[in-house]
């Protein structure tokens, strides 16, 4: 009641000033595909108190977790054709558009939190720009902690894999099961632990803190740290309702995103380190895959870097040539 009086009371003194620039308080829609507990979730709840704040409560973002408004997979089309007005969406999931959003899930080339922040700046004015040509503005971005494997059994060496169906994201987690021998499945996160129990699966890539939001210990029992990639969830805003904002709610929405990509980075450290504490207390076995398992899987990602490359022509070599300055 105080509030609804409160806002009417606002909008009454300042209806003789409503001029071209001027918008009542508006509400955007941001889908996320991840529970509402994930660290990536909890950031951009932050975030979107931050732009609330920011913007003395013109703009009010919700948040519509765990794929319950759009699916993971139809997250950022929602927000180019202005369904919801920004999303959050692991980008590397789209490398069929255009091979800069796979740039993130190149096997083995940025392992590290401080990798993966460098080659994202490098990689930024090539996602501006492909973004942008689809109507599209990317406002932060925050990595997943490195991708590992997990398996129902231990497994000693590729021909270990072979059969094994497997839960795959993106392009590069389809051609490393395949190239592996296993049977990729395409499945959103919110449904790994159905699918788990289901037997749909035996097998994910991931990080520790999604195999920890799927209980995998309810059915998985080994975590091989192989630190593949760390792919990046992204929070992309529709550039039709970006622009359509004054310009110092403009500078708001900038602003809190700047500070979320800050806050986001150290939220996904920690979260990694608890994660992993949790995977070990429920019993799985935290382990770094045997040298010569490593050395097989560092073979297969040596060949998808080259299709990658080969596929990404002059803006993947001058991201990569960005990256290793
Ligand atoms: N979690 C997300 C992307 C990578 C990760 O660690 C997922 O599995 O969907």
């Amino acid at each position: 009641m105080k509030r609804t009086h409160l806002f009417v009371t606002t909008l009454l003194a300042a209806a003789p000033f409503i001029g071209q620039n001027a918008i009542a308080a508006e509400t955007w829609d941001m889908p996320t595909a991840y529970p509402a507990t994930n660290f990536q979730t909890v950031n951009a709840q932050e975030f979107a108190q931050c732009v609330s704040d920011g913007t003395g409560g013109d703009i009010n973002i919700v948040i519509h977790a765990n794929g319950s408004l759009f699916k993971g997979n139809d997250i950022k089309r929602a927000v180019q054709t202005g369904q919801a007005q920004i999303g959050e969406r692991l980008l590397s999931s789209h490398e069929n558009e255009n091979p800069i959003f796979g740039t993130d899930s190149i096997p083995f080339l940025a392992t590290s939190y401080d990798d993966s922040v460098k080659l994202f700046t490098a990689a930024r004015p090539e996602l501006d720009k492909v973004l942008d040509a689809q109507g599209l503005m990317l406002l932060y971005s925050v990595p997943w902690p490195p991708q590992g494997l997990y398996f129902n059994k231990d497994v000693k060496d590729v021909a270990d894999m072979n059969g094994v169906k497997i839960r795959s994201y993106n392009k590069a987690t389809a051609r490393l099961s395949e190239l592996t021998g296993m049977v990729p499945i395409s499945i959103e996160a919110a449904e790994i632990s159905q699918a788990l129990s289901a037997g749909v699966i035996s097998s994910l890539i991931t990080s520790a803190v999604t195999g920890q939001d799927s209980k995998v210990w309810e059915n998985l029992n080994h975590f091989y740290e192989v630190k593949a990639w760390m792919p990046r969830n992204a929070v992309i805003v529709n550039k039709g309702s970006f622009t359509g904002l004054p310009e110092k709610s403009q500078a708001a929405v900038k602003d809190c995103a700047a500070k979320a990509e800050v806050a986001g980075l150290q939220k996904s450290k920690d979260a990694n380190d608890a994660a992993l504490e949790t995977l070990k207390k429920n019993g799985m076995q935290v382990i770094a895959p045997a040298a010569p398992f490593a050395a097989e899987l560092q073979k297969i990602g040596a060949t998808m870097t080259d299709e990658w490359v080969a596929r990404a022509g002059g803006a993947g070599a001058s991201v990569i040539t960005a990256f290793k300055k």
